[in-house]
């Protein structure tokens, strides 16, 4: 399959179901054919950027490294998927005008603060709460929606199966030469 590169970077709140939804869509993605690479979490704040933490500052160099390793593997002809919450707008702007305002494609996984909190997957709401972990986003750190993403996912609205199936829909055209 011939794809054209493309960077698709979904942000969203600590549990808004950003990880789910890119792993989900990297499947679908690849059932399509498309060579992909998922970064999250799980492969970045604990290897490359395990030396930051959550300051506004850390935040802003945690993503501009994730921005430059997604444009390197961009070059390498891949699709990439990123799930970080990148609450800052200008940092998004910014990866924007570095992989091409064409090829940066910004999901919005919005879910209300009340409902990830409710959820509260990993009990980090409860502690930020109680104050044992500070700069938590939503609660004493800033959260900036974007003001036009390529698509908004309401994830606490819309069944997971559904979102992905319309967001690859979406985005088999931006993917292929
Ligand atoms: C936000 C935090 C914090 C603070 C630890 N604020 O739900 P999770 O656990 O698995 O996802 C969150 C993750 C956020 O890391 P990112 O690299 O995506 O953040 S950013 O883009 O702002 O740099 C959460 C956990 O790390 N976590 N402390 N203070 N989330």
């Amino acid at each position: 399959l011939d794809q054209k590169p493309g960077l698709i970077w979904f942000t969203g709140l600590s549990g808004s179901g950003k990880s789910t939804l890119a792993n989900a869509a990297e499947q679908a993605l690849h059932q399509r054919g498309f060579h992909t690479y998922l970064l999250d979490g799980d492969n970045v704040r604990t290897g490359l950027n395990r030396d930051l933490n959550f300051s506004k500052e850390d935040r802003i160099e945690n993503i501009r490294r994730i921005a430059e390793v997604a444009h390197l593997m961009m070059d390498a002809g891949l699709i990439v998927l990123s799930a970080f919450i990148s609450p800052f707008r200008s940092d998004r702007e910014m990866i924007r005008d570095l992989v091409g305002a064409g090829r940066f494609l910004e999901i919005y996984v919005d879910c209300p603060l009340e409902i990830c909190e409710k959820r509260d997957v990993k009990g980090l709401y409860q502690k930020a709460r109680k104050g044992l972990i500070k700069d938590f986003t939503g609660i004493d750190s800033p959260y900036e929606a974007p003001e036009s993403p390529f698509m908004t996912i309401k994830t606490a609205e819309v069944p997971l199966e559904l979102s992905v199936q319309q967001l690859v829909d979406a985005l088999d055209k931006n993917l292929k030469r």
